[in-house]
């Protein structure tokens, strides 16, 4: 462990640092969450994600029921259908998963006021200066999973370790209802059987690329000298090698939870179209606004990115005046952001993110909005949820040919795939941690060749 690389001045990786970080998820949230509320579903394949096997748009989450059956988040549903033509298929109920995540947050937060969620049915957790109060990082897992069953009814997976890196891929190895410890000292022995995928910023390119040297397991990747990894991958190589080795210094802050919520497009062909280019950021935006309603957050930062045809790429950002969850305002500021930039040059990719979240609350959703337009939105968030995100959209839209629209953001952390699995297509990486460059070998799409 011969050099540092930590950005952290107070933590070292050469001494030993005694922290005890949990990581806590939900299994198989929102299909939980309707088991629990109607009893004859337990023990059933049921599929949250719209109104039907026949439907378009894409599963949110399947029970580990239907999951035998091959069905997976992201998966069309019309391909769940065929997979499990007897599942039960369920839309989505955003408004009751957020509130049953902030119960579980509250139950988190009486082990520790060190609580930082992550997406919305997971969480770090903090617990060196509990363990004199409630016990060691095993006793304090056990005591929270109680704590959320007995209380909130669902079963979480628990993830203990030195670092947050290790807790989360601990917490995903014995999913449903797991508890796995991994105690300090062994962590780069923890890690290293494990499937190079598994690890935090290891993309499928990434993955395609370093299995030219070789590398499978995360083991595989710790062996290989800094210095190649640097030369081959630049400043992100060094990182995915300290990360392979379990070293990694990041702190678990409570503040600064879901940090944003962003789509992309990449053209199939560059397009200096002004139309095109207007029409896709409305897209984008109709996107993020829908899933921060989902996520029943606020939005008071709108950035877009722009990558022109020579893969020069810039981000533009704003303060909206009052935080938002509607379309409108972030499209307006999008396109008064964007449309200086893309004068004259050929555009590659697009991106609309939203930032600065801070949850709704409910009483203000008939606060400064207008109320009747609030209500004509909750009637489109139904129909999107049940027929899928292209069942509704704005006459702009309609006259479009736009493929398919917005490939989730690999940065964002709000309902997002943060692990990828052995047995299914790599999914999206996690989400950056605070302060993090995005990763360029991460961005399946994006490295010029
Ligand atoms: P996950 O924690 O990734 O998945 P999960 O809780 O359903 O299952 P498990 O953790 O046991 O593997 O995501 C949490 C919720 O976020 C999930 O229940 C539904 C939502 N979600 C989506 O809507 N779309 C997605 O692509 C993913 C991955 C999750
Ligand atoms: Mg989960
Ligand atoms: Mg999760």
């Amino acid at each position: 462990m011969g050099r540092r690389r930590c950005d952290h001045p107070e933590v070292s990786f050469e001494s030993p640092i005694d922290r005890t970080i949990l990581h806590v998820d939900l299994d198989a949230f929102f299909a939980a969450v309707e088991q629990r509320d109607r009893p004859e579903l337990r023990g059933k394949p049921v599929i949250v994600g719209g109104g039907g096997p026949n439907q378009r748009g894409v599963v949110s989450t399947a029970s580990y029921e239907a999951r035998v059956f091959g069905v997976h988040s992201a998966m069309p549903l019309r391909t769940a259908g065929a997979l499990c033509p007897h599942g039960i298929f369920l839309p989505v109920d955003g408004r009751k998963y957020s509130r049953v995540s902030k119960e579980v947050l509250a139950v988190l937060r009486r082990f520790t006021p060190l609580v930082q969620p992550i997406s919305i049915d997971e969480a770090f957790l903090d617990v060196t200066g509990s363990r004199k109060l409630f016990g060691d990082g095993e006793t304090i897992g056990r005591a929270i999973k109680s704590a959320v069953s007995d209380e909130v009814g669902l079963t979480i997976s628990v993830g203990v370790a030195r670092t947050k890196l290790v807790a989360k891929i601990a917490s995903d190895l014995r999913k449903p209802d797991g508890l796995v410890v991994v105690p300090p000292g062994t962590e780069a022995a923890f890690l290293a059987p494990l499937p190079i995928a598994r690890l935090w910023g290891v993309g499928a390119k990434s993955a395609a690329m370093l299995s030219e040297y070789g590398v499978r397991t995360i083991g595989d990747l710790a062996a290989l000298p800094d210095d190649l990894l640097e030369r081959r991958f630049g400043k992100v190589g060094a990182m995915i090698g300290d990360r392979a080795r379990g070293l990694d210094a990041d702190t678990v802050s409570e503040r600064d939870p879901a940090k944003s919520i962003g789509h992309e497009h990449t053209f199939d062909v560059d397009s200096s179209d002004r139309e095109v280019i207007e029409r896709s950021l409305l897209g984008l935006s109709e996107g993020v606004a829908g899933r921060l309603r989902d996520s029943g957050v606020k939005a008071s930062t709108v950035t877009v990115k722009i990558r022109d045809s020579s893969f020069h790429t810039i981000t533009r950002q704003r303060r909206l005046k009052e935080p938002t969850d509607l379309t409108g305002p972030i499209f307006r500021t999008a396109l008064e952001l964007a449309r200086p930039e893309v004068r004259g040059k050929k555009i590659r990719l697009l991106g609309v993110t939203a930032s600065g979240l801070g949850e709704t609350d409910q009483l203000s959703l008939f606060g400064s909005d207008d109320p009747r337009r609030r209500r004509v939105v909750e009637a489109e968030d139904l129909v999107r949820h049940r027929y899928g995100d292209r069942a509704i959209t704005r006459a702009r839209l309609v006259r479009s040919r736009l493929p398919a629209p917005f490939e989730r953001d690999p940065m964002t952390p709000v309902d997002m795939r943060t692990h990828a699995r052995d047995d299914a297509p790599p999914a999206s990486p996690a989400p950056l941690e605070a302060g993090e460059e995005p990763d360029p070998i991460v961005d399946d799409d994006e490295v010029p060749a």
